[in-house]
């Protein structure tokens, strides 16, 4: 599986304001301690970035690679800002993203093929959100179609089924698992990828986690190639890198049994059987599940 890191983001408190200021030295800090924690790439994330991106993301991208050797994916709306990350690359790129709204099709498919990048393929359709995993399979096919006529090989291509809150509506969860399972058969060759942090979006800090790491064994057994991670996340790190195999196992477990003994488990262990049932519907979201 490949990990990218999310952590740079203009989101994030101390991330935010050091990019409107252009104050590198916290960026490359976290640029190090998130190489060092071992993810496979960096997403730089400046959000959408209207005015100021053309000139920001080639600052940024000049300052990761003074302190990370990492390749780079380039998150944000803005074309030109990509653009003029592109330039600067001196691994091959990933450009987070592409998705099926016109415009951004029109302005950043060809950015894919001159650059020779890699790309996202974020399932963000001219209505907006997906609904379902049959519409999801069907802008996959429109926006893998338009990514061919444009040159770029399947294989190029990182399909984002877009990952939802669990404490939204839980179908949309459980959609993005069977769009991976489906995924091989409609669009060969493709990888896959989610934000795996979206799921735990509004839930209470601490339990972030094991939410995380639930969702990605679950995505990981349909195949998933790729996920945008907390890159200081150490557990979620060893499931992905295969050195927790007997949690893998009692998740898998979990998705294919109805009734396990929970009396013979840690509380551990017992906490991801619980999260695998509140993940694939089998039982109400509330921020006390672990407690019943
Ligand atoms: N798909 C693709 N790209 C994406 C997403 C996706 N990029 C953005 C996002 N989703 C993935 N990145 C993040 C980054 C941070 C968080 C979640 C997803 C996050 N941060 C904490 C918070 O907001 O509470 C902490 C912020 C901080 O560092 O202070 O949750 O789905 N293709």
């Amino acid at each position: 599986m490949i990990l990218i890191g999310e952590n740079i983001n203009v989101m994030s408190k101390t991330i935010g304001p050091a990019l409107k200021e252009k104050h590198a030295d916290p960026i490359q800090a976290l640029a190090r301690a998130e190489t060092k924690a071992g993810v496979d790439y960096l997403d730089l994330n400046i959000g959408p970035a209207r005015k100021t991106g053309t000139d920001l993301m080639p600052w940024l991208v000049a300052a990761i690679q003074q302190v990370s050797d990492l390749p780079l994916a380039l998150d944000t709306t803005n074309a030109s800002a990509i653009e003029e990350g592109l330039k600067l690359c001196r691994r091959r790129a990933l450009i987070n993203s592409v998705s099926l709204q016109p415009e951004r099709v029109e302005q950043t498919l060809p950015l894919v093929k001159k650059y020779n990048a890699e790309m996202i393929g974020l399932l963000w359709g001219s209505d907006g959100m997906p609904r379902d995993t049959n519409e999801r399979c069907m802008l996959t096919v429109d926006l893998v179609y338009k990514a061919n006529e444009t040159g770029i090989p399947n294989e190029d291509i990182w399909i984002d089924p877009i990952a939802t809150p669990v404490s939204g509506e839980i179908n949309q969860v459980t959609s993005c698992i069977d769009f991976l399972s489906a995924l091989s058969e409609i669009a060969p060759g493709c990888k896959s990828i989610v934000g795996l942090s979206n799921v735990s979006n509004g839930t209470p800090q601490h339990l972030r986690p094991i939410l995380n790491r639930t969702y990605l064994i679950m995505l990981a057994r349909q195949g998933l190639h790729a996920a945008i991670v907390d890159a200081f996340d150490a557990e979620l790190l060893d499931i992905a890198r295969g050195r927790l195999p007997n949690i893998v196992n009692l998740v898998h477990r979990a998705m294919d049994e109805t009734e396990i003994d929970m009396e013979v488990l840690t509380k551990k262990e017992q906490d991801y059987i619980k999260t695998v049932r509140v993940l694939n519907g089998q039982a109400l979201y509330s921020h006390s599940w672990l407690e019943i």
